[in-house]
């Protein structure tokens, strides 16, 4: 299940919704997260007097008492942050730059993405492309020439860091590679999971509205940069971009930030040094 929206469909341990082969070369264990050792207690009959999400596990399952959430929620969060923890040596070993691109659905990341595999020319870089359903963002990258898996989650809101490591044997990544790993579109879960990156990079566009940075705060408290994408669009949309960049910092005053358009490139200059400067970190 995911700890943050409490939706019990998440896909995890055996990847078995996941839209690749897996090598199984790696030394992850398959024994874990099948938590079908079902409380047979109903204590659900006794019914929690809380308001949605307002029990002391901030979310409610049917069926499932505030205590015994907590329980999985802390289970299944370690779990992710060994994953976690392993994927990251492995990216560290190697001088890997790994970005968590997160946003709602549609903000434009993969547009962003090809756009910025163009210009990095003969960089090594990868990408890890996280749906529900299709291939359709891989395909995308795969047609700038790069390197990409894609992870169907199924009815999973969100890549684990199990996911990813099994995405990291398929990938073979080169030393100093940039790895791109576009999460499911999202603004609520993904903010919950480490998957080994370095940072996570958040991905606003200014259609969505400057409130979203006060109403999804944990996403964007998560993030090292913001992205303002879509700038192109602002004279159309009466937008106040001022309020964007005060909202950002409201919930995250150490935040970085970007406006540009991956439509226009306007701004993309600024991006590519960012990430020129976080790969050069990583190597000293
Ligand atoms: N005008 C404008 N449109 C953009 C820009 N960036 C992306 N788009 C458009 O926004 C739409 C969604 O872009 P995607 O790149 O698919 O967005 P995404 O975040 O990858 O979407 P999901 O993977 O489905 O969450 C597409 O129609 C893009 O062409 C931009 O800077 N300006
Ligand atoms: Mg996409």
């Amino acid at each position: 299940m995911c700890t943050v929206c409490g939706c019990s469909d998440t896909v995890t341990a055996d990847g078995k919704a996941m839209g690749h082969s897996h090598s199984h070369s790696h030394s992850h264990s398959h024994d874990h997260n099948h938590d079908h050792n079902h409380d047979h207690n109903h204590d659900h009959h006794h019914h929690d007097h809380h308001h949605y999400g307002q029990g002391e596990a901030g979310v409610s399952v049917p069926g499932m008492s505030q205590s015994r959430l907590i329980e999985v929620e802390t289970a299944i969060l370690s779990q992710n942050d060994s994953y976690a923890a392993q994927n990251r040596r492995i990216l560290k070993a190697l001088d890997v730059l790994a970005l968590n691109l997160v946003s709602s659905p549609g903000s434009g990341k993969t547009t962003l993405l090809c756009e910025t595999i163009k210009r990095l020319g003969d960089a090594p870089l990868a990408v890890i492309e996280g749906d529900q359903q299709t291939q359709n963002d891989a395909d995308r990258i795969r047609a700038t020439g790069a390197r990409a898996v894609q992870i169907n989650t199924g009815k999973g809101c969100h890549l684990d860091a199990h996911m990813v490591g099994h995405a990291l044997d398929d990938l073979r990544l080169r030393q100093g590679a940039y790895l791109f790993i576009e999460n499911v579109g999202n603004l609520v879960c993904p903010a919950a999971f480490d998957l080994g990156e370095d940072c996570k990079v958040a991905i606003l566009s200014v259609t969505e509205g400057e409130d979203k940075p006060l109403k999804y705060p944990d996403m964007f408290t998560a993030a090292r940069l913001a992205i303002l994408n879509k700038i192109d669009l602002a004279p159309h949309c009466d937008v106040d971009l001022d309020l964007y960049e005060a909202n950002l910092r409201r919930v995250n005053p150490g935040i970085e930030i970007i406006g540009l358009s991956a439509r226009t490139g306007e701004g993309m200059e600024t991006w590519l040094a960012w990430l020129k400067a976080r790969l050069a970190d990583k190597a000293a």
